[in-house]
């Protein structure tokens, strides 16, 4: 008899329901019947069964053998171990470095997209195992918004990337013109932090029906402006400021700037302006000077200008602008250019950072926050504490002791002698993996617990098998803001070979260290989603039993307040801004920012300003002619799915495809679909040439996200990436001082055919492994047995 179950879970990329027959995945898809296709949500049967997967802990030879030759990192033999001696092994080297170097030497800031759930959350889990034995050194920022979310709180006192925005019913409304600068929603909705709705998917296309005027400002043509039919106003990589510019000095020039609303509601707009015409360096921010410098025409930048002013226009930036040198200029200039159009407040004006990545602007239900697993029990004070920005880990880890400057501060950096990540893919996702290889050799011992033997895994000294979300259960809520479903993320399968859960590995390590107790409160795993469960059941909601709601396999959804979905970003502050002040040093937007100028930091002053960067200077010469820009693929989540057949929609011939224009590819003597070689200063990757008139000539578009393949693994040269990473190319230059966030945009390239035998991809092979002795005379043959 056949037996057939249909179950309910849910990934960052959405509700699903997985059909499991006879005991083996074989459909899944949306939870829903209306929901926009997500293709990301097809395969999680070949994440389960990936031929990458890590089938049981490893250790790497030299480590285990007390080789003190790091540069075997990468290139080492593996040997299979149990899990005990795996786990004595873990415990045995946290401990002798705790004793030996303190929790300085332990860096746990384990960055990274692990999979959503509010108690299987790898980097929470490691994080609340490291506190309760002593501390350790985290990260804190992330690789998405860094820039960004430093700068806005000086120049509208909030983050603005991690907060609600003006209301979509607002934009349908009363929008005229939606300008996506630097955004590809189409694509980038489809996964959030915990799972995604989609809900701004639909509002997008319900605004294009809706017959509103949708303006990409963007060196590719991205998906988003494919499918709303925008109009695409191709800028060159990284000049954004410079047309930002000029548009603000149209609306100067043309007395189209709002005087009054800059008078009222703003600080400092007398000294921006006189950088803005030119009385401070000589330089008026002319269309013809932005001209130059962003390849667009003048009088279409002049037509952008009057257009946003006479109509209600919105502003909606993507974050990849930001990713990159200077990143904190477009951000707050984008804020300024919005300042002067004097709609910020207004429904279906201003400007937002939220529309296009998280579903911000989507109603919030009233259910109110999950609980969630949390880094130190209740009332557990660490005995040390420290953190370092995200992305300086490279620099941090081949100069201990350095110090930086940090947003009007300074950072030393720890000496950090071991590595622990759970949840991320570093050697993949960090910016420059060359250099980043080279610091993963300087400590003296590296855990990953991973589900994957990803580039990251393979550069450890210990790994740990890891279930996917499948294989296990917890519960989420989906949509950044709305919190519009609870999803019961059910057991579909068991464990696979002998993966364990993260949090039964880090509950095992702290029994070793004698704070299993505290680790796990003696709960089970259904007792901790009971008891995150009662949290929303507090909220004096009338929600189902738990067990009742557990049984029914069924999301449950929540509807959200029309008071909600009409909501106007910054109405009140633009009624009455005494009343209603910003949390900004003077309470109003701040164009210029007293305190940032009191940083005195070169890269990043006292307001907006365009900073001429590698591309626009000589040395962008006929060495590197190009730009790189790295965005985000429609068809997978960073590095996540990318060894699942969503790859047939991600390459071209095999290969992940470079973007280049057919005029720069005739110049480069290249032909479609061939093999090419892109080297940066950095490094150098295989590619295939997808010659396309979508993106901007001069410019190259390589998606991040390819799995790291170095030709000889564990070398710090510029070994070839056979597998077209674009982290082999980028650079570990912070976007400021202010900052120090990543900046992998905008590096300069050059490309050719590539000549010669093309190497075989083995991003996604597993590495051989040896079996040690204790294995081979006690353990089964069958890797899952
Ligand atoms: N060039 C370039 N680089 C970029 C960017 C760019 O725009 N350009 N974008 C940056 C941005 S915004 C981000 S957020 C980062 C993303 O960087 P990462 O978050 O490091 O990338 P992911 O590929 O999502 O890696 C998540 C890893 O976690 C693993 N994982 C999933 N679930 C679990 C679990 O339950 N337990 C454990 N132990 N592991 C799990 C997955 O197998 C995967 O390997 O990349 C950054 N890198
Ligand atoms: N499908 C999918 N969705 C995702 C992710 C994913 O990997 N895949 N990642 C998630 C995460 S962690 C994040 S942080 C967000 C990322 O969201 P974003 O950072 O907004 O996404 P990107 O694709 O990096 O950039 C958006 C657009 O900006 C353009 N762009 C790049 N450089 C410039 C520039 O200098 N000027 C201008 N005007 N445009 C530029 C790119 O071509 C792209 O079309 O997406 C989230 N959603
Ligand atoms: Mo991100």
């Amino acid at each position: 008899m056949t037996s057939k179950r249909q179950i309910i879970t849910a990934a960052h990329w959405g509700g699903l329901k997985v059909t499991v027959e006879n005991g083996v995945i074989n459909r899944s898809g949306t939870a829903f019947s209306d929901e926009q296709e997500n293709e990301l949500q097809t395969v999680v049967a070949e994440q389960v069964y990936s031929p990458s997967r890590i089938r049981f802990p490893t250790v790497r030879r030299g480590f285990l053998e007390g080789n003190s030759d790091r540069t075997l990192r990468g290139r080492d033999e593996w040997i299979r171990i149990s899990w005990t001696q795996a786990l004595d092994l873990v415990h045995n080297e946290l401990s002798r470095v705790r004793q030996v170097y303190g929790a300085q030497g332990i860096f746990g800031g384990s960055y990274g997209w692990k999979s959503t759930g509010a108690l299987h959350s790898s980097r929470t889990l490691l994080h609340r195992y490291l506190n309760l034995t002593g501390g350790f050194v985290n990260s804190f920022g992330d690789y998405s918004t860094a820039a960004a979310q430093q700068i806005l709180p000086y120049v509208v006192g909030g983050n603005e990337v991690y907060e609600q925005t003006s209301g979509w019913e607002t934009v349908l409304a009363c929008s005229d013109i939606i300008v996506l600068w630097g955004a590809n929603p189409i694509a980038t909705l489809r996964n959030t932090w915990t799972a995604t709705d989609q809900q701004g998917i639909t509002y997008f296309r319900r605004a294009q029906q809706a017959g509103k005027r949708i303006i990409c400002i963007d060196p590719v043509r991205s998906q988003s402006c494919e499918r709303l039919k925008a109009e695409w106003v191709p800028i060159r990589a990284g000049a954004d400021v410079a047309l930002m510019l000029a548009i603000a000095y149209t609306l100067a020039e043309e007395r189209l700037a709002d005087r009054a609303f800059l008078r009222t509601h703003t600080q400092g707009y007398e000294i921006f302006e006189a950088y803005l015409l030119g009385k401070t360096d000589n330089q008026p921010k002319t269309p013809q000077w932005a001209s130059r410098i962003c390849g667009l025409p003048v009088p279409q930048i002049q037509r952008l200008a009057r257009d946003f002013s006479r109509h209600r226009t919105i502003l909606m930036a993507g974050w990849g602008m930001q990713r990159r040198k200077y990143g904190e200029q477009p951000a707050w200039m984008l804020v300024v250019l919005a300042a002067m159009l004097g709609q910020i407040g207004l429904p279906g004006g201003g400007f937002s950072f939220s529309h296009v990545n998280g579903n911000g602007g989507v109603a919030r239900s009233q259910i109110g926050a999950l609980g969630k697993i949390s880094e130190k029990p209740v009332g557990f004070r660490p005995e040390f504490t420290a953190a370092i920005p995200v992305s300086r880990l490279t620099d941090a880890l081949l100069h201990p002791r350095k110090t930086i400057s940090f947003n009007g501060g300074r950072i030393t950096y720890p000496d950090i002698k071991l590595i622990y990540w759970a949840g991320g893919n570093p050697l993949s996702q960090q910016h420059d993996l060359n250099l980043a290889v080279q610091a993963w050799r300087q400590p003296e011992c590296i855990v990953v617990n991973e589900i994957n033997w990803t580039p990251t895994a393979k550069m450890a000294d210990i790994v740990l098998p890891v279930t996917t979300s499948f294989e296990r259960n917890d519960l989420t809520q989906s949509g950044s803001f709305s919190m519009r479903h609870l999803f019961p993320m059910k057991q579909v399968v068991p464990p696979q070979f002998e993966a364990k859960n993260d949090y039964d590995i880090f509950l095992e390590l702290a029994k070793r260290a004698g704070v299993a107790e505290r680790f796990g409160e003696g709960k089970s795993e259904l007792d901790w989603l009971r008891g995150f469960y009662s949290s929303l059941q507090n909220c004096g909601r009338n929600l189902p039993d738990f067990d009742v709601f557990w049984q029914a396999n069924r999301p449950l959804v929540f509807t959200d307040t029309e008071a909600d979905k009409h909501w106007v970003k910054y109405a009140d502050f633009r009624r009455d801004p005494q009343a209603n002040p910003l949390h900004t040093a003077s309470g109003k937007i701040e164009i210029y920012s007293e305190t940032v100028a009191a940083m005195r930091y070169a890269d990043c002053q006292g307001h907006p300003m365009w900073f001429e960067s590698e591309e626009y200077t000589e040395r962008s010469d006929t060495h590197y002619p190009l730009t790189l820009v790295t965005p985000h693929s429609p068809y997978r989540l960073h590095s996540q799915l990318a060894q699942t057949s969503l790859r047939r929609y991600c390459t071209v011939n095999g290969r992940e495809p470079a973007w280049i224009h057919p005029i720069d590819a005739e110049k480069y003597e290249i032909s479609h679909g061939d093999v090419v070689l892109i080297e940066s200063p950095q490094g150098q990757a295989l590619v295939t040439a997808n010659v396309t008139e979508s993106v901007r000539q001069g410019v190259i578009a390589l998606y991040q996200g390819a799995w790291y393949d170095p030709l000889n693994p564990g070398e710090t040269g510029k070994t070839l990436c056979k597998n077209g990473c674009a982290n082999v190319l980028t650079s570990d230059e912070s976007a400021s001082r202010l900052s120090q966030g990543n900046a992998p945009n905008g590096c300069v390239v050059r490309v050719t055919k590539f000549v010669g035998e093309v190497p075989e991809i083995t991003a996604f092979a597993p590495p051989y492994c040896n079996r040690s002795e204790s294995v081979r005379s006690g353990m089964s043959e069958n890797p899952g047995g």
